[in-house]
């Protein structure tokens, strides 16, 4: 399956579609996929309401070429701080640019994916919604903002477009409520509803016992699945909180863990395994400086500073917060209530299928971090590390990330900058065109703190040196010197041979830390190119954007 896969599937146009039929031409925005189900709903629904629909990802076309009479429906994910998604990136680089075509006759709507905890919730469709706006097009539904939960309020967007442009459709019957119209499609044997119970087959360390660090690789088991994966993919894991935890947090609510919810569950279940305990949410903040005014929340909350709000919140979780507000009780409907669901977490995969078939690998650290009072660990990766028996089902399913492979072209070379756990897919990747005896060189660049404990996967990345598979591998231990050395730091060092790489067709991978990591990496491809091709910012800045039309530099950071 897979993005492009998904779109190859359902037909762009249906020929027998009369010319007078209004066409929505769905552009996606995605990093995981999700938008692609929504997008594919819709199309369904609209073609079930006799409309036509065509999907394309949105860096598939330029806004110079949306001018005219056109139905232009944008789902988009919003990721990293408030980033396009990008698949998103080209298009939204064009369609904010001064000379932006003016796009009067078009109409447009546009569904917003995102998680609420994050602060630039649904950023990217929040932008493209006031931009198609400013340049002159005919907003035709309001524009939705969906949460991570996006089920229920982006099938309600879609019967709304759906009912809007069919009732715009000439000589036709009254539409066909969509909801009719959208067919219960079944995407994958095993998804997020329905998870893939797994077995966790291998848990071992791979830093060494000095590291400030525990990065651990684990292997799960597709056993009789039927999931196939690709190198680049990433696994949702689904967790379950630590039972100490719900322990404690029960005990400070005054609950036994035997009330019974609305929902059915018993109120320790929904603890354990249906709601975030942790994070400490939004709604749970406002309750409760609602409930007690004059209580340190409230004091933080109602003063409106959001850094200084952040700063405390930093390294607290939920029950540190409700600690803070001790004259607060809840029943246990209502404090359910005032908590997210829990999420899965993807991590990229590092194993080929092509080497490993029947298991997937994941390197992944333990987050974990504590004072003299509580000791706190990261919900799914101590999960995984902690917590997951040899008997015990651990809950999964594939998140493909189409955008993320090796090249099609065997020959052609790869230079990959993943730091940390940022390494993960690039080891899949190095498995992946060894079995496929591809003649292309590799370039891995790789660092972290220490040599002496970080260097994960040492012996391995040496046995690919010397079957010719890993032809340069350049390290950037940043604190086992006086200054700092990153993995950029590298990348200027060996300007030159970048560049020759580059310019011999080759793609440029970043996996890792988003918000200092990949931004200096991008800045350095940016220096590396002004530099080799003596040209300005400017044109390196064109060189660039072109690498990344050409899918030739493509990024997995979180
Ligand atoms: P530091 O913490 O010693 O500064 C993985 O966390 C590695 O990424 C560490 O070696 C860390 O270095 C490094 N790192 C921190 N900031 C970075 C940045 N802006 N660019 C690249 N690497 C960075």
């Amino acid at each position: 399956s897979g993005f492009m896969a998904g779109l190859a599937a359902i037909p762009t146009a249906d020929k027998e579609v009369q010319a007078a039929t209004l066409t929505l031409e769905i552009l996606i925005g995605t990093q995981t996929g999700n938008c692609e189900f929504v997008a594919e709903d819709l199309a369904a629904a609209a073609r079930g309401a006799g409309l036509a629909a065509t999907l394309a990802p949105l860096d598939s076309v330029s806004p110079e070429a949306l001018g005219g009479e056109r139905n232009i429906i944008v789902v988009t994910s919003t990721y990293g701080e408030g980033e396009m998604p990008d698949n998103a990136e080209l298009f939204w680089e064009e369609l904010s640019a001064e000379g932006a075509p003016r796009l009067e006759s078009a109409k447009f709507a546009v569904l917003a994916l995102g998680d609420s905890s994050y602060d630039d919730y649904c950023q990217a469709g929040k932008l493209i919604d006031t931009r198609l706006e400013q340049l002159g097009a005919t907003r035709a539904v309001q524009r939705v903002d969906c949460d991570v939960d996006y089920e229920e309020s982006a099938a309600a967007w879609i019967a709304e477009v759906v009912e809007h442009f069919a009732a715009l459709q000439p000589n036709t019957a009254a539409p066909a409520p969509a909801a009719a119209a959208a067919p219960a499609r079944v995407r994958s044997p095993w998804n997020k509803k329905t998870p893939y119970p797994s077995r966790l087959a291998v848990n071992r360390v791979l830093s060494g016992p000095t590291s400030s660090k525990e990065i651990r690789h684990f292997e799960v088991d597709l056993g009789d699945s039927g999931i196939t994966y690709a190198a680049g993919d990433a696994l949702a894991v689904v967790p379950v909180n630590e039972p100490a935890l719900v322990d404690e947090l029960l005990g400070h609510l005054g609950f036994s863990g035997e009330e019974a919810l609305e929902n059915g569950s018993s109120l320790r279940t929904a603890f354990e395994r249906e709601l975030d305990i942790t994070a400490p949410s939004k709604d749970l903040l406002a309750e409760l400086s609602a409930r007690e005014p004059s209580g340190a929340v409230a004091e933080l909350v109602q003063r409106g500073d959001k850094a200084q709000l952040d700063s405390w919140l930093w390294g607290r979780d939920t029950l540190d917060v409700l600690r803070a507000a001790q004259g607060v009780s809840f029943g246990a409907d209502e404090f359910a209530a005032l908590l997210r669901p829990l999420q899965h977490r993807a991590y990229s995969i590092s194993s080929s299928p092509l080497a490993s078939p029947d298991r997937i690998h994941l390197t992944v650290a333990s987050v974990r971090y504590g004072n003299e009072a509580r000791r706190y660990g990261g919900v799914c990766s101590t999960f995984l590390a902690d917590r997951v028996g040899e008997v015990d089902p651990v809950h999964l399913f594939l998140q493909p990330n189409a955008a993320f492979r090796v090249p099609e072209d065997d020959d052609a070379p790869m230079i990959m900058v993943g730091p940390g756990t940022g390494i993960a897919p690039f080891r899949g990747f190095l498995h992946e065109r060894e079995a496929r005896g591809a003649a292309g060189r590799n370039w891995l660049l790789f660092g972290d703190q220490h040599r002496e404990s970080d260097f994960i996967y040492e012996e391995e990345l040496a046995g690919l040196s010397d079957r010719g598979v890993l032809d340069r591998l350049d390290l950037a231990f940043s604190r086992d010197q006086a200054e700092k050395i990153y993995v950029q730091t590298r990348m200027l060092e060996h300007s030159a041979e970048l560049y020759a790489w580059l310019e011999e067709g080759g793609h440029f991978y970043v996996c890792g830390d988003a918000s200092r990591m990949a931004r200096d990496v991008d800045d350095a491809l940016h220096a590396v190119v002004a530099q080799e091709r003596g040209v300005s910012a400017e044109a390196a800045a064109e060189y660039v954007g072109a690498l990344k039309r050409q899918k030739r530099y493509v990024r997995d950071v979180y």
